[in-house]
């Protein structure tokens, strides 16, 4: 405090930025975590990270002491989409900007500022398209969801089978959450490959890479081919899955861009500022096959 000035009110001191973080449960978040963390050190804004443990307690107990610490903005990635109603109206209360990340929450969107996402809705028809067209829209297959209340689980769901809803071939037998991690996927695939025909499965969908890599292992560990036998699409491009287009086990990864920090980052400045934001600031991805892997791969991982 600077004759009675709060530092963050005096000229150019850094903005100081409440961020609840998901968790770390795929390779995504983590790659997603760290360019945000690389974003903010670039800008010489002083981030505080919660890490929610893929935990909605976890993640307002953070809200919580964000306001407590007076930050000049928060930045929210919503591990569901409902339940957060309460601490939305202390964060407004307080007069703190706030910026949700990534998926999205069931609330009025005049309690956030903006929302800076894709649009997994997109991606789940994204992801159909390309079966429909590898099968000749002939296909059952077995779908791996990601955290169930979350939009990007639910979205992804939505465009995928709106889609196939134009193709009478295309069914989809068996649909179980995964929860977004390698481990959801293996056990939910080893199950199938126990109890269920493999012959009569044509493809895996799988709401996120992660989950797509799990069910790769456990197919190989029971002698199924994956990316022959059995076609997969997953959601994210993060590294591995190029790496598994290159070994021949995967198919086809519809892009989610992990670098939502700077346009995160510049509304915050904008909104501080006095400018107008807008209600949504979308991040674009496109569909990659094992064509491109290994220059995406070199590109990604670098
Ligand atoms: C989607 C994001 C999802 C990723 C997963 O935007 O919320 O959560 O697709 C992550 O990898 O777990």
């Amino acid at each position: 405090m600077l004759m009675g000035i709060p530092v963050t009110a005096q000229e150019d001191a850094p903005l100081t930025i409440g961020f609840a973080q998901i968790g770390s449960e795929s390779e995504w978040r983590i790659a997603f975590t760290e360019a945000t963390l690389a974003e903010a050190e670039a800008r010489g804004i002083n981030l505080l990270f919660s890490d929610g443990e893929n935990n909605q307690d976890i993640q307002i107990a953070a809200l919580r002491s964000f306001i407590e610490q007076g930050v000049d903005a928060i930045i929210l990635a919503p591990v569901v989409e409902t339940g957060w109603n309460q601490v939305l109206e202390e964060i407004k209360d307080a007069g703190i900007p706030l910026v949700i990340i990534d998926r999205n929450i069931t609330a009025d969107p005049s309690m956030y500022m903006t929302r800076v996402a894709s649009d997994f809705v997109h991606e789940g028809r994204l992801a159909a398209a390309w079966l429909a067209q590898q099968t000749a829209g002939d296909c059952t297959i077995i779908e791996l969801e990601g955290t169930i209340g979350s939009s990007a689980a639910r979205d992804r769901q939505t465009g995928f089978n709106e889609l196939i809803e134009l193709f009478p071939n295309m069914t989809i037998i068996l649909s179980q959450s995964g929860n977004f991690t390698r481990d959801g996927g293996y056990e939910i695939m080893e199950t199938i490959l126990i109890t269920e025909n493999m012959d009569l499965i044509c493809a895996i969908w799988s709401h996120n890479d992660d989950m797509a890599i799990g069910a790769i292992e456990a197919m190989k560990e029971y002698g199924v081919d994956p990316g022959d036998d059995i076609f997969i699409v997953s959601v994210d491009a993060i590294p591995d899955i190029f790496l598994a287009m290159m070994a021949g086990d995967t198919n086809a990864t519809v892009e989610l861009s992990p670098y939502m920090a700077a346009p995160a980052f510049s509304a915050i400045e904008a909104h501080l500022a006095g400018e107008t934001v807008p209600s949504l600031i979308p991040v674009l991805g496109n569909l990659y096959l094992p064509d491109t892997a290994a220059e995406e791969y070199e590109r990604r991982a670098g």
